[in-house]
């Protein structure tokens, strides 16, 4: 395993020392154009010692996983096992058995949706989301209205991106089965008070699902400490590989939840009659599990954690903060949401004389990654009167003068735009 450079606690973070782990950041695009990646929240980069996790396995210890009775099958159960273990303390959750490997947030969503959802809801009942949800936070909810007949209500936002929590008395109710929230929205950035959302749906006897897709990658989650029942998030979006993600759950609730996916891994036993769940985690793995997704996650854990999640969500605030001022001094700008303090590393922006997926073309070509579009967030985009954003997102090996490069980009981009 490759060491990974730490630092003091306290010690701000300096991109530059980890910048070289990440081999696709010295890509120089044509005309031998730098990489400037601002597409964070849609996927991050990988650094060397993910991806020698991922070949180390493949090397020299790769078979299926709970089944063999070889010396590469334990071997690898033992890693996947290990990654397991890494997750749980990540999130300091009370057993392993509460980590579910899901093939990402969509897929831990659904489960939830399915697994809990089809066995608790009846007609009438309440499912509340808000308004800045992904789609990923909203379509499995509403295929669950559809089967049940329960009915979906949504948190309202206030003009400036915020979720607006005088609703709440009236929205929250003993109807409300489960509140399902993004704890940092994917578009505004917004960083959502769950830890105050959790106990006011416990209040009323809802379960709460917080989407930890934008949050878990770049601030400290504590699942004991928010009580939150379900959480959910990907790995690809910190550091860790594509096609894996968790679904953390209160032992408890999982037990009590019937199994999603039939298969293999997830019984005690099948006869010509039928089946036995098995126990958790396996009952919520049917088939092959991510194996390699899972151990390239304990690696992306294992650097995240030596890094120091407070300094990396420092330094967000301060590039964040820096792109704020930097943006709202150009004239035409419409930043979607609230002021910096209150968001992550995430900032959308519309131009008044640039479509964003002209703007993103056109930044393209000056180097620049960001993306454009709805984002996954239609109903997000429509409560602001826009069709489309355009979004930079940051993460730990973002710099300063990625945020100069930006700036200089969409001003080039405008006047190339205008000169057509
Ligand atoms: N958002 C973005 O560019 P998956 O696709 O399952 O890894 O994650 C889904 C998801 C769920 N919740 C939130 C808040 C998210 O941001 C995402 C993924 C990406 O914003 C891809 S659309």
């Amino acid at each position: 395993m490759e060491t990974i450079k730490t630092k003091s606690c306290d010690e701000e973070l300096d991109p530059s020392l980890f910048r070289p782990d990440f081999p696709i950041l010295r890509k120089v695009l044509r005309d031998g154009i730098p990489l400037v990646y601002l597409d964070n929240a849609a996927t991050t980069q990988r650094p060397r010692q993910v991806i020698a996790a991922i070949v180390d396995i493949y090397e020299h210890h790769y078979s299926n996983v709970h089944r063999g009775i070889h010396t590469l099958a334990d071997e690898t159960t033992e890693l996947y096992e290990g990654a397991r273990d890494r997750v749980r303390e990540f999130l300091n959750a009370a057993e392993r058995e509460e980590i579910v490997f899901t093939a990402g947030a969509t897929a831990g969503i659904n489960l939830v949706a399915r697994a809990w959802g089809d066995a608790n809801l009846r007609p009438g009942d309440e499912i509340l989301l808000t308004e800045m949800e992904h789609h990923s936070n909203m379509v499995p909810w509403y295929q669950l209205a559809e089967r049940t007949g329960a009915v979906v209500r949504h948190l309202p936002l206030t003009d400036d991106g915020r979720l607006d929590l005088s609703a709440l008395p009236h929205m929250l109710t003993e109807k409300t089965k489960i509140l399902a929230v993004t704890a940092v929205s994917n578009v505004l950035g917004t960083i959502n008070p769950v830890q105050d959302l959790i106990p006011a749906a416990h209040a009323v006897g809802a379960k709460v699902l917080v989407d930890g897709a934008q949050s878990v990658p770049h601030h400290r989650t504590d699942v004991q400490r928010l009580d939150a029942d379900f959480l959910v998030f990907s790995g690809h979006k910190m550091l860790g590989p594509t096609g894996v993600g968790v679904l953390y759950g209160k032992r408890e609730i999982l037990e009590a939840m019937p199994p999603f996916l039939g298969g293999g891994s997830m019984i005690h036993e099948v006869t010509l009659d039928g089946f036995v769940p098995g126990d958790l985690p396996a009952r919520f793995e049917a088939g092959t599990p991510p194996i390699v997704g899972a151990i390239g996650l304990g690696a992306a854990i294992d650097y995240l954690t030596s890094v120091g999640l407070s300094r990396i969500e420092s330094h967000e605030r301060r590039l964040t903060q820096k792109l704020y001022v930097a943006l709202a001094e150009i004239e035409g700008v419409r930043i979607l949401g609230t002021e910096p303090s209150l968001r992550g590393g995430i900032v959308s922006f519309v131009l008044n004389d640039l479509h964003a997926q002209d703007l993103a073309h056109l930044l393209d070509r000056y180097g620049v990654a960001v993306r454009a579009g709805h984002h996954c967030a239609m109903p997000l985009h429509r409560r602001y009167g826009v069709p489309t954003s355009a979004r930079a997102s940051f993460y730990l090996y973002n710099t300063s003068e990625d945020i100069d490069h930006l700036i200089d980009a969409i001003l080039r981009a405008r006047r190339l735009a205008h000169r057509k």
